[in-house]
């Protein structure tokens, strides 16, 4: 562990320190009074067989970390990060690229996630970005090296630039469609290039303002299209992780077509892309699309495509994104229950896809940030662990269900019956009984554990 330390530290030697005074944050327990350890995110610690490290394979995501600097649609930005003072863009990169991998060290993330254009500014053509991207990320990649830190995911933000104000693949203008193509396969290069083990879709514009100017059908055409298209092309360039669609229902669109977990399933299922992607499921997008987190992961994991998640939260008085960092304990466990059942995520992590508060303005409230994020995941984990292992809940859900494994109801659920035979099935038996689902005492099992 000493040694390891002394190495991560190395790493900073000579550079500028960013994050001063804070060394490695390590697992203290429950009785530790040190706000910056863990109470309960103890990497090494095994739970049903596997590491806390390998279930989670926690993810700091480089947008809200390293370039959110608090501004909102009131008022200007609050966080002024020492390492976006040099004028010079490249130059400026480096310099947030040196304090990313300073905190992620430090933090002890095994992952980290990136836009293009969160890794340095866009350029003025797209060739200048690709010729910025190259730079970074050979820079990245031996930050990569020295730190063991590997990236989770790459993606191309597809919203912020006016281009993209009508949609990008999805935008009615083909000019359009094409530079977004162009950006994704700079993207995809630059995920490739740093081994990468998956690559995400988010469609913050694919959708629309007013279906009044909108030809739903093409647009959608096109964005399985443009998805076909791009996973045609990182195969050839023998990309082997997984893509991932993230769902949210609206916000910046008025509606967004990757709606929820289920929306994104049909639409995989009807365009063929079964095989290639999976989704990547954010909580505050379940909270914005009616849902509860808990109830997209089994959406997914029903269907076989659970594969990555964004960890935050909503606020329940107001309606939007506000990308908190996770702290309900409750509504975490809910959702391990369904990761652990579905035996964790296929290819992904546990990405921090949150941000600070506006008026949380000092370096080190970041470090808080992910260590409670951290640490209420690990928590909710144990519970859930318990909850499956130690008390009847399993046996509980199985006795809901016993009617279908015998008589007449194993024949329904073997595709034996037709709506003929429930009707004689049903004539014979008479009204059903009265059953108790006894919602309010599976919820005491999760309060008993907790
Ligand atoms: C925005 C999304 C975004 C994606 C990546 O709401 O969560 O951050 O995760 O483009
Ligand atoms: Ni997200
Ligand atoms: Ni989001």
């Amino acid at each position: 562990m000493k040694s390891l330390d002394k190495q991560r530290i190395k790493l900073v030697k000579g550079k500028k320190e960013y994050f001063k005074g804070i060394g490695k944050i390590k697992f203290e327990g429950r009785k530790s009074d040190n706000p910056f350890s863990f109470k309960w995110y103890n990497e090494k610690q095994k739970v049903g067989g596997k590491s806390m490290k390998d279930h989670f394979r926690f993810a700091i995501a480089y947008w809200h970390t390293f370039c959110g600097t608090g501004g909102d649609p009131f008022g200007a930005p609050t966080k002024k990060f020492p390492w976006d003072e040099n004028t010079n863009a490249i130059e400026r990169a480096k310099d947030k690229m040196d304090a990313a991998f300073e905190f992620i060290t430090k933090i002890g993330a095994p992952y980290y996630c990136f836009h293009d254009v969160d890794m340095v500014d866009e350029g003025a053509t797209l060739a200048e970005t690709e010729r910025r991207l190259e730079i970074m990320t050979d820079y990245a990649l031996e930050k990569q090296k020295k730190s063991g830190v590997k990236l989770l995911w790459g993606t191309a933000n597809l919203f912020s630039h006016p281009r993209y104000m009508n949609g990008a693949a999805t935008n009615p203008d083909f000019n359009v469609v094409a530079y977004a193509g162009g950006q994704v396969k700079n993207a995809l290069d630059a995920t490739i290039k740093l081994g990468g083990e998956n690559y995400v879709f988010w469609g913050g514009r694919e959708g629309y303002l007013s279906l009044l100017n909108t030809n739903m059908k093409k647009e959608i055409d096109n964005f399985a299209r443009f998805l076909h298209a791009a996973k045609d092309y990182a195969r050839s360039q023998g990309f082997k992780g997984t893509f991932f669609i993230e769902p949210k229902p609206c916000e910046p669109s008025k509606h967004q077509y990757d709606y929820d977990a289920a929306t994104v399933i049909a639409f995989l299922r009807e365009y063929d892309l079964m095989n290639d992607f999976k989704l990547n499921l954010e909580f505050n997008h379940a909270t914005l699309a009616g849902h509860t987190m808990a109830h997209e992961m089994q959406v997914a994991a029903n269907a076989g495509l659970l594969g990555s998640v964004d960890a935050n939260r909503g606020d329940y008085q107001n309606g939007w994104d506000t990308d908190q960092f996770p702290n309900d304990l409750y509504e975490l466990t809910e959702c391990m229950l369904v990761f652990l059942q579905a035996g964790g995520l296929k290819g992904g992590g546990i990405n921090f896809d949150a941000k600070t508060r506006r008026n949380s303005t000092d370096l080190d409230d970041i470090f808080h940030a992910h260590i409670g994020g951290m640490d209420v995941f690990a928590r909710a984990l144990l519970i859930a662990n318990d909850v499956l292992k130690e008390s009847k809940y399993v046996e509980l859900m199985k006795t809901r269900y016993t009617s279908f494994s015998r008589g007449n109801g194993a024949k329904f659920a073997k595709g034996k019956l037709g709506l003929e035979d429930l009707s004689r099935i049903a004539t014979k038996n008479g009204e059903p009984e009265v059953r108790s689902g006894k919602q309010e005492m599976f919820e005491n099992i999760i309060n008993q554990y907790i």
